[in-house]
């Protein structure tokens, strides 16, 4: 078997796997809204571990600004070991669960948790249909599409996060959001095909030793995920920051063994670039990411809600590519299990 086959095979099937995504939301219209109604959304927890904490607090903001209901994004550890700052016990909690195996014990011991409530409503988001976290909430959503063989999440990751865009736009009975979605594995599928040659000549660039990803608002928690990649596959030193809290004191960091990835928005895109050029001039590589006159432009059309997702490919094929130049293999990073379970 060719080193990295699987992980390859999954980073290049994602828009196919978002368009079988698409249907199971179609399917759930009536589900999610009547979920979304029986109750006061006094607090929306988003939660999951690793990626899927990520995508949990990348998924909050989007819900939050999609339905002007107040949510948070919170590692599944925090709401099962420390409830009391996690979450307020006397109010009707909605806890939105996320995971790729559906088998990550802190995920199910936070939804045992919240359960205790009985104004609590659970909704899970799994790959991997029947297993114990599809069968804990009061609605299952379940994107098989995803499901993945290797251990570091990409396709599962794209394909949990749609489904989590589209279930906030149908929470907010925005259809044409909705609708949106299927005009999302087009641009996917250009990107995937056109940028690996810039993937693998700055990810194989191996006189870098260290990776910055610079993402705002919904993209901070996309550039979490990245960073993760990087460390998970390519086994590089890696963080996220938002832009500007780069120059709060990451800044020092740089030289000219560094690359900076920015998530370049619209409504932000002059202060987010004068970050960039600011740690240009001292001495790192800096790649742009953004929907045009960026180095890796989606030219989607999409509204900025929707065009998120488009920031994950190629960062997800610089790690790829990075693992292969350190004669490492991205399917199965080292000390890692595909999932967490705790024993006691
Ligand atoms: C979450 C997760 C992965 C990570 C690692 C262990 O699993 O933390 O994100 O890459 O391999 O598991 P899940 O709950 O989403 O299945």
């Amino acid at each position: 078997m060719i080193e990295g086959q699987y992980t390859r095979e999954e980073i290049l099937s994602q828009p196919e796997a978002w368009m079988k995504a698409i249907d199971v939301l179609k399917r759930n219209i009536e589900t999610i809204e009547g979920f979304s109604t029986l109750n006061h959304h006094q607090q929306v927890l988003f939660t999951g571990c690793g990626s899927t904490y990520h995508l949990a607090r990348a998924g909050a903001i989007v819900f939050q600004e999609l339905t002007g209901t107040p949510a948070n994004g919170l590692p599944a550890s925090e709401i099962w070991q420390s409830s009391a700052g996690s979450f307020l016990p006397s109010e009707a909690q909605v806890l939105i669960a996320i995971s790729r195996s559906g088998e990550t014990t802190e995920t199910l011991q936070a939804c045992e948790k919240i359960r205790h409530n009985p104004k609590a409503r659970i909704m899970t988001l799994v790959c991997v249909p029947d297993s114990r976290l599809a069968k804990m909430g009061d609605v299952n959503l379940e994107f098989p599409s995803g499901a993945e063989k290797s251990i570091a999440q990409t396709r599962a990751f794209t394909t949990l996060y749609l489904g989590v865009v589209g279930m906030s736009a149908i929470a907010a009975r925005k259809s044409a959001i909705l609708e949106g979605l299927r005009m999302l594995p087009r641009p996917a599928r250009l990107m995937l095909d056109g940028e690996q040659e810039r993937a693998a000549l700055h990810g194989g660039n191996l006189v870098i030793d260290r990776i910055y990803f610079l993402g705002s608002g919904g993209r901070f928690g996309l550039a979490c995920e990245l960073s993760l990649k990087m460390k998970e596959m390519s086994l590089t030193h890696s963080e996220a920051f938002h832009f500007m809290e780069f120059r709060h004191g990451p800044k020092a960091m740089v030289n000219d063994s560094t690359i900076v990835v920015g998530l370049v928005s619209e409504s932000n895109k002059k202060q987010e670039l004068a970050v960039l050029n600011e740690v240009g001039e001292l001495g790192a590589e800096i790649i742009t990411i953004g929907e045009n006159n960026t180095d890796v432009s989606f030219n989607s059309g999409v509204e900025e809600v929707l065009r998120n997702i488009l920031y994950l490919p190629f960062g997800q094929m610089m790690a790829f590519e990075r693992s292969i130049a350190k004669g490492l293999d991205p399917d199965h990073p080292i000390h890692l299990d595909a999932v967490v379970k705790l024993t006691q």
